[in-house]
């Protein structure tokens, strides 16, 4: 099966871990084909409606590319083709049907942080440590880290992270917004889990709308983003979940959801 991660399924959440310890679980090539392969299996079973990515061990989340594959890559276009190949996956990441939680159980760095930041929300442990570290490679970030942070924290603070390439707290994290829930670094998975079985309990159609409507809007303008939402709204009001959202509501009973 899988070499570099392992996938577990707990009722309707999925957890990827991404599992090479011994190199902090940075990203090799192999282990992004495996990621992407995890996120269409677990985006295919019915049964799964959230899924959590983590990292094994207590000390990394994703320390980031897997440095030591750098110097096999022969050209400039080789090297854009291999950002590339890693940013489809963050993007598909960003974009799947169902929400993504990162759990954020240690250093998140590099291609980490950009995979973190891929996802829907990141909850971290207190004990984790973020940032963009490429500079100090001479190199830049590759798989979104110049763009998604900006999105994310603002232009000041994206440069004061990817140009000084200091890691910071998930304190910090969270206060310029890097970083959306911190715990207890025991608490994470419990909380990670309790959240995603959060999500899974919500109408799939209308998760899956409000996840692309947030998603587009953040893209464009404000009106085009009202006029999508308007369309968005107008399918999910067509949905069969919307009749027994409502219904339920008002005859003051728990939904049942049937995910059309
Ligand atoms: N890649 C490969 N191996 C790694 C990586 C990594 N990113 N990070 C850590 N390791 C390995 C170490 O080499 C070490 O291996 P070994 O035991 O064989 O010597 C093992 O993991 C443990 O690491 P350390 O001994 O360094 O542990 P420390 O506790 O001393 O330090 C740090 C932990 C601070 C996290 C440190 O390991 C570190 O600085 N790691 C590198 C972080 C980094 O620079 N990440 C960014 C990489 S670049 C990137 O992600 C770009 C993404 C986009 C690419 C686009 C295509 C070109």
């Amino acid at each position: 099966m899988y070499e570099n991660l392992t996938v577990e399924r707990k009722g309707a959440v999925g957890i990827i871990t991404i599992n090479r310890p011994k190199s902090l679980n940075a990203l090799s090539r192999a282990t992004v084909a495996e990621l992407a392969a995890a996120i269409e299996e677990l985006n295919a079973d019915d049964a799964i409606r959230a899924i959590i990515l983590t990292g094994a061990g207590e000390k990394a989340f994703v320390a980031g590319a897997d440095i030591s594959e750098f110097n096999s890559l022969r050209s400039a276009e080789e090297a854009a083709e291999y950002a590339r190949a890693g940013q489809a996956v963050l993007n598909r990441i960003e974009r799947l049907p169902k929400p993504v939680i990162a759990a954020i159980n240690g250093y998140a760095l590099g291609g980490g942080c950009e995979l973190a930041m891929a996802c829907d929300i990141r909850i971290a442990a207190d004990t984790a440590r973020l940032g963009q570290p490429e500079i100090n490679l001479g190199i830049i970030p590759g798989y979104g880290g110049t763009q998604r942070l900006t999105r994310l924290v603002g232009k000041g603070m994206a440069k004061l992270l990817v140009l000084s390439g200091d890691p910071i707290t998930a304190q910090e994290a969270q206060r310029i917004g890097l970083v959306d829930v911190v715990v207890p670094a025991a608490e994470l998975m419990p909380k990670a889990t309790e959240l995603a079985e959060k999500l899974a309990s919500k109408a799939p159609v209308a998760l899956r709308l409000c996840k692309q409507a947030i998603n587009e809007g953040a893209e464009g303008s404000l009106a085009a983003g009202l006029d999508h939402e308007a369309a968005l709204f107008g399918v999910v009001f067509d949905t069969e979940d919307r009749v027994e959202g409502v219904s339920a509501f008002l005859e003051k009973r728990k939904p049942a959801w049937k995910g059309k």
